[in-house]
């Protein structure tokens, strides 16, 4: 049976330009104590080798720093560790993955070309390329295939499947063709779940860290195992420290806005990074400046957007001669029949809330 750690995509020093510039200081900070993580977890589940798929260096604003502390912490692994270069950090004469600093133990594929490095006591085969330019046309599995002789092969790759564009497009049929056991991605940063071409299993490990808003929810590195017996399973390891979430919270009729986001938060302190979108109808406007600063010792950040609607603002289409106008006559004959029902307050919303989001047509 193989156990071993597949990871990618860390994107040290990024620049993290969606926050102030001292959090965005002490993220980087933070990005360097996931390495430590990383190096805990291999050593916890005592894996027999690392695969990084590339984009562990965000590119140009990485300092060498910020590398050698990346070779410091895999060269305290006991096992080896492979990395193919992928679009961000890709190989060339003065990258910094061609600095001196990089542990025995740490194998960098160089070329363009897909190698390969044999591990005779555990009896399986590790590929590995890198990407030499920004940009990449080309399929790098194009024509790949292993040879079935009772050795496992798995390979780590930087690469794009389905894509059309210029990050190493791949299908699924060539992944079917190569033969592999296991196929390592990176480039894609969401973990969604192990796939199968063939008979080769495969995944994106996603980033261990998410950057943005686009990137939400549980992040880290996969522990794979991969069994003749039992086939392979992924687990995702989480390496976070923070999360990014987006969330809609409806305050309407809330007396303290920033209570109701603290119960809608489950009323715990925070370490992770919002962007909330306040909605519902109010009968005064929000103060976002109070809000935030109400906020601030509760979560590490928080970014409000008033979508409130006040009760003035809701009614104020009700002369049109459009189906909102109608659907808000209608309502507020029914309202005025029973002024105390909620529900009706609610249909008003939620009604306009799609009509709105539609195309409202005149009669
Ligand atoms: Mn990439």
């Amino acid at each position: 049976m193989l156990t071993f750690i597949h990871g990618a995509d860390f994107h040290l020093d990024s620049p993290f330009s969606g926050l102030d510039p001292q959090q965005a200081i002490q993220r980087r900070k933070e990005q360097r104590e996931l390495l430590e993580k990383l190096v805990q977890v291999a050593q916890e589940k005592q894996v027999q080798f690392v695969l990084l798929s590339g984009d562990l260096l965000d590119g140009q604003t990485t300092y060498r720093e910020t590398a050698m502390a990346l070779a410091e912490e895999l060269g305290k692994l006991t096992c080896p560790v492979f990395i193919s270069p992928g679009n961000h950090d890709y190989y060339h004469r003065t990258s910094l993955y061609a600095g001196s600093f990089w542990p025995e133990n740490v194998h960098i594929f160089r070329s363009s070309k897909i190698e390969q490095v044999a591990l005779g006591a555990q009896n399986c085969v590790i590929y590995g390329r890198a990407f030499q330019a920004q940009q990449e046309t080309q399929s790098p599995l194009q024509g790949f295939s292993v040879a079935q002789d009772g050795r496992m092969h798995i390979m780590a790759l930087h690469a794009q499947v389905d894509g059309k564009g210029n990050y190493a497009p791949i299908t699924r049929e060539q992944i079917a063709e190569s033969g592999l056991d296991y196929l390592a991605l990176g480039h894609v940063h969401l973990y969604d779940g192990l796939q199968q071409e063939g008979k080769t299993h495969w995944a994106y490990a996603g980033c261990p860290e998410g950057r943005g808003f686009d990137e939400t929810g549980e992040k880290g590195v996969l522990l794979v195992t991969l069994d003749e017996q039992d086939g392979c399973q992924v687990e995702q390891i989480p390496l976070a420290k923070r999360r990014y979430h987006v969330q809609t919270i409806d305050i309407s009729h809330a007396d303290d806005p920033a209570a109701a986001i603290w119960m809608a938060l489950d009323g715990e302190p925070k370490q992770d990074i919002y962007r909330i979108y306040l909605t519902g109808t109010r009968e005064g406007g929000l103060n976002l400046n109070h809000l935030h600063h109400e906020l601030a010792p509760l979560v590490y950040s928080a970014v409000l957007y008033d979508q409130t609607k006040t009760e003035q603002m809701v009614w104020s289409r009700i002369e049109e001669d459009t189906l909102t106008g109608r659907f808000l006559r209608q309502m507020a004959i029914l309202i005025q029949a029973s002024p105390e029902d909620e529900t009706l307050q609610q249909a008003v919303r939620f009604g306009l809330a799609a009509l709105e989001h539609g195309e409202d047509v005149a009669p």
